[in-house]
């Protein structure tokens, strides 16, 4: 497994150094889930195949990028990753990152063991969930140095609500507002990446990415984002559901699989609990 932290800091360097010099425009293909790829999106998923494929612990990957793993050894771990998430905003300079989630035996949320997380913002940025908790790291002179440990207390005080508005259920969209009447701030970029980890520097908060009348999977894709974020948060000291059940329990069909998902700090997970347990369609 240190190997693969070894890994995912050069990946950070070189993909930060892609973004910086390289072009940000669309390219002529898709990916799995139907989004159009900009040039940066095959970059960062060849540089990140590039690493992995010489580490020896590495069996298999699995890409946001691609539509079926790629097998290197009979032995190993198995990675799954999403290369440059939210790389739709890095033409407005936004940050934006990469996520891994390191498995053993297969992709469900029971397989995951690790899982972290690059920043590409106003600095290079690496976060890391082992079995003692969630370690942050900044790149300074040369290398990853570590910043301390990330925790969630019992609540926060900021809110990201994806999803089409339009499109929330009545008891959704009920729900967000009644948060916004507490007080919440409202926190959301359009990228999981930097919505999340603000949420686990602040020490608190709620990101939510909900079921919609259009899209009643939601949109994040369980393989890539999802079990490894829910996997961080908890490690983190916080809750990560569906609206009913911890993420980590669920399955998948297909690689590109989403779920609806809720991460963060114990009290707002616990509402969003309540409300959905007691609303169809999710009983
Ligand atoms: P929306 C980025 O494309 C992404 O996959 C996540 O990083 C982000 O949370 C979500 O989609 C944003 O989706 O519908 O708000 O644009």
């Amino acid at each position: 497994m240190e190997q693969i932290f070894e890994g995912v800091k050069e990946i950070g360097v070189q993909i930060y150094q892609a973004i910086k010099e390289g072009e940000t425009g669309k390219a002529e293909t898709f990916n799995t889930s139907g989004d159009q790829q900009i040039k940066l999106d095959i970059l960062s998923d060849q540089i990140v195949e590039g690493v992995l494929r010489e580490i020896d612990s590495v069996k298999e990957i699995i890409s946001e990028e691609k539509s079926e793993p790629v097998r290197f050894r009979e032995e190993g771990y198995l990675v799954a990753y999403d290369p440059l998430d939210g790389s739709s905003l890095v033409d407005a300079d936004l940050t934006i990152g990469s996520i891994f989630g390191i498995y053993t035996g297969g992709y469900t949320g029971k397989d995951i063991i690790t899982a972290g997380y690059l920043l590409y913002g106003p600095r290079l940025e690496l976060v890391w969930a082992t079995g003692e908790g969630v370690r942050h790291y900044r790149f300074k002179k040369g290398e990853f140095q570590l910043v301390g440990e990330l925790k969630l207390g019992e609540r926060g005080k900021i809110l990201g609500p994806g999803g089409t508005q339009a499109k929330w259920y009545k008891f959704h969209k009920e729900l967000i507002d009644s948060l916004f009447q507490k007080g919440y701030r409202l926190r959301y970029s359009g990228g999981m990446v930097p919505d999340i980890h603000q949420i686990l520097v602040k020490g608190g908060g709620l990101f939510a990415y909900p079921g919609t009348t259009d899209r009643p999977q939601g949109k994040l894709r369980k393989l890539f984002e999802v079990f490894p974020f829910a996997l961080i948060v908890e490690k983190a000291g916080g809750l990560a559901v569906d609206g009913v059940r911890r993420l980590l329990e669920l399955g998948y069909s297909g690689y590109a699989d989403t779920t609806p998902c809720f991460f963060g700090s114990r009290a707002e997970v616990e509402e969003v609990l309540e409300v959905y347990r007691a609303n169809t369609p999710f009983k």
